[in-house]
């Protein structure tokens, strides 16, 4: 496939100039800026990231700034989960939901001060949908979008590294909390959070001009750490069952369905309360599964949504698939309709280049 061109519409990142000169070989687009989507292949950056420590231009999780006295109040109107006890060092992870309980986002959610959230959104225009809530409600909150790009360190060595960069305090940081970290007089925001299994950080940078000097001191710092630019994997992410919005689920879905109901547990009036209650109590129609698909480690890397039967009945849909080479199987993630979800379920799944035999799983392989 040819190449994408980056242009003001859709723009490098403040750590592109080190993403190009590590080598990315394809990219994606994620909130109109470019994402990387593997650097030498898709195996080799996966046994890397298993093995050692990448740093991964992740500045695509645009932030959504809420700052105000109504912070609070419209973080509550949006949020399905339970903001009322979260600490100010904390992160959530949050689906974002339409008044049918579609979902519209699922965000990692950040508490910077009393009156103020960041949303760190997955890809879409969460953005308008927080301002139009704001506007429309009158409240007293500004909705922007600041100069801040996440920078992701992950991987079994990314505390060693961390350390080396921000001091031995890292190691202090539990899982979805931050402390605010020096690095060349500039404190960000450092979270043990990503979107791998394989444990790591999540750097906020501030300031554009800040973004090169962080990504070379990480580098300097780790060589004898077998450092190397990554981005996230989408072998690992299937075995570890990281959703992908917009992939395995959109605004067709609930949180429900997307599997992610223990983050619906807020006792306020949130937007899609009574779709989500309801599902809650009767069970979704349908429900995102692990599923192992058998054959060879030649499926088809065309766009995925591969229709998923059992015998003659149509049961749902694959999102997600890829070989795995530390489990032996192809991986995948899938849509399935009720009554068809049970683990050990025998399936077949038209890939667009034949059939195969799946089998839902009982749960996600990482
Ligand atoms: N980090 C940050 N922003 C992001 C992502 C991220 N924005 C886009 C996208 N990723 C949002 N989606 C997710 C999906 C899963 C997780 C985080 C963001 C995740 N889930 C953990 C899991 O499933 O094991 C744990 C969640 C929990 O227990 O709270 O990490 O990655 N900044």
């Amino acid at each position: 496939m040819a190449g994408i061109v980056p242009s003001r519409r859709v723009r490098g990142t403040p750590f592109s100039a080190g993403v190009e000169a590590a080598g990315a070989q394809a990219y994606t687009v994620y909130n109109r800026m470019l994402l990387p989507s593997y650097f030498e292949s898709y195996t080799a950056d996966y046994r890397h990231l298993k093995d050692h420590v990448q740093v991964w231009d992740v500045a695509v999780e645009r932030q959504v700034s809420i700052k105000g006295p109504d912070a609070l109040k419209l973080m509550k109107r949006m949020s399905p989960r339970d903001m009322n006890r979260m600490a100010q060092d904390q992160c959530y992870y949050v689906p974002i939901c339409d008044h049918k309980g579609g979902m519209l986002n699922d965000p990692v959610a950040l508490k910077i001060a009393e009156d103020h959230y960041w949303l760190s959104i997955a890809d879409g225009d969460l953005l308008q949908w927080a301002l139009g809530l704001a506007i429309g409600q009158n409240m007293d909150v500004e909705v922007f979008e600041p100069d801040v790009s996440p920078l992701a360190v992950q991987g079994p060595k990314a505390e060693d590294l961390m350390v080396r960069v921000f001091g031995e305090d890292v190691r202090n940081i539990r899982f979805f909390r931050y402390k605010r970290m020096l690095f060349m007089e500039n404190e960000f925001i450092v979270a043990r959070s990503g979107w791998s299994k394989q444990g790591g950080f999540e750097i906020y940078v501030e300031g554009e001009y800040n973004g090169m000097p962080l990504w070379q001191a990480l580098f300097a710092a780790g060589t004898d750490l077998n450092v190397r630019a990554g981005c996230p994997n989408l072998i690992e992410r299937i075995e570890g069952g990281l959703l992908s919005y917009g992939s395995d689920m959109r605004r067709e879905n609930t949180p429900i369905e997307a599997g992610l109901a223990k983050f619906c547990n807020s006792p306020d009036d949130y937007i899609g309360r009574s779709v989500i209650e309801a599902q809650k109590a009767h069970g979704p129609n349908r429900i995102i599964c692990p599923i192992a698909i058998e054959g060879a480690e030649d499926l088809p890397h065309n766009a995925l949504g591969w229709n998923v039967y059992n015998k003659e009945t149509w049961v749902g849909l694959i999102s997600s698939a890829t070989w795995s080479p530390d489990f032996n199987i192809n991986v995948a993630i899938g849509m399935i309709e009720r009554g068809h979800w049970d683990a050990g379920t025998v399936l077949q799944v038209d890939t667009g280049a034949g059939m195969r035999q799946a089998m839902i799983k009982e749960k996600f392989w990482i």
